[in-house]
């Protein structure tokens, strides 16, 4: 099996980056195929929220990362959006017959890549590294970075007591009710080993939040200590892609995590979320009486059909993001 180096010593592919976009799952990996496309792969880095990663059946499962190396190298679970298309569960019925655990499905050939990475950080490799490999060995040419190379993982205060966040998620379908949501072990966290590197060589001209849960995929990637700081310090354009459309969250839990913490469901209250990090906001056409709201906080908007079903719509949807931090870069230099 074919390994990469040290990311610390990929310099010259993380000079050709000039896009960084923080992703979560299934909506994130959409925009970021959108932008591999519209740009060259390589000018592409995905900063990837690791939150949601835990300990099953003693591997290590990175879902955010899986989903977004799946989509990227073209062999995702299309309708699901995550796992692999043409999987095989033989190892998942044989679980099962013996009793499971079997609420969370790992396909076989999904397997492989949870197996390469338990053994890979057994060794002693750091994620980013582990990553860079599972890019390589997938063909990706656009750049992987966890968020952070030490353990983050979310815990949801609801209803029912305190649950790990998979727990709540996919055996319990989000069901019980979230009053807090807490990401234990991010104090000690530090940008990734990818992050940082990769950002002291690229020739960035943007930094992209996409469409991702705020709550429970972008505000972890943000709460690791020095991270918001070192993307901010690059002196770029960042834009966020609302995840709401006219108050509803096109795919996952954002509307109804936001309702029970007590938060408005709507494009403001993002653009109140990411106040002070964000430069600008990229809406849905149906959410275009919010502008002057979001204006008034001093966040630069565009208006576009943020739905992305089709290919075309992803690469739609990054051409506008892109235009929106392009249209800040000429007022900061007309400024
Ligand atoms: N999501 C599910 O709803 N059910 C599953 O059984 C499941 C298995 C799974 C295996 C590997 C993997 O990388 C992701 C998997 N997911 C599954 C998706 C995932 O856990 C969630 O969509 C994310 O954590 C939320 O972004």
């Amino acid at each position: 099996m074919s390994r990469v180096g040290d990311p610390l010593d990929s310099t010259a592919a993380s000079s050709r980056i000039k896009v960084v976009m923080l992703s979560g799952g299934v909506g994130g990996a959409k925009l970021a195929l959108g932008l591999s496309r519209v740009l060259e792969p390589s000018e592409l880095a995905v900063l990837v929220n690791t939150a949601d990663d835990f300990l099953h059946l003693g591997l290590n499962i990175s879902p955010d990362l899986d989903t977004v190396l799946y989509t990227l190298a073209g062999v995702v679970h299309a309708e699901q959006g995550w796992g692999r298309a043409q999987e095989r569960f033989e190892f998942a019925t044989a679980l099962r017959e013996q009793g499971g655990p079997d609420w969370f499905t790992l396909g076989d050939r999904d397997l492989r890549v949870h197996v390469y990475r338990t053994r890979r950080l057994l060794e002693g490799a750091s994620l980013s590294q582990v990553s860079a490999e599972l890019a390589q060995q997938f063909g990706i040419r656009s750049q992987l970075w966890p968020m952070s190379d030490e353990p983050v993982a979310t815990f949801v205060d609801t209803e029912q007591g305190e649950l790990a966040f998979q727990d709540w998620f996919v055996r319990l379908r989000c069901g019980p009710q979230v009053q807090a949501i807490r990401f234990q072990g991010v104090s000690a966290a530090r940008p990734s080993q990818a992050l940082q590197h990769g950002l002291a060589t690229a020739n960035l001209s943007a930094v992209i939040l996409a469409p991702s849960n705020p709550l429970l995929s972008i505000d972890p990637i943000l709460a690791v200590p020095g991270l918001p700081e070192l993307l901010r310090a690059q002196g770029r354009p960042i834009v966020a892609v609302s995840p709401l459309i006219a108050g509803q969250a096109v795919k996952g839990p954002t509307a109804t995590l936001m309702a029970g913490l007590g938060l408005p469901c709507d494009s403001v209250e993002i653009a109140r979320r990411y106040h002070g990090f964000i430069d600008g906001l990229l809406l849905d056409r149906q959410d275009a009486s919010r502008c002057e709201q979001i204006e008034a906080l001093g966040i630069r908007t565009r208006i576009t059909d943020t739905l992305m079903r089709s290919l075309e719509d992803r690469e739609r949807v990054a051409r506008e993001a892109l235009a929106l931090a392009a249209q800040l870069s000429t007022r900061r230099r007309d400024a």
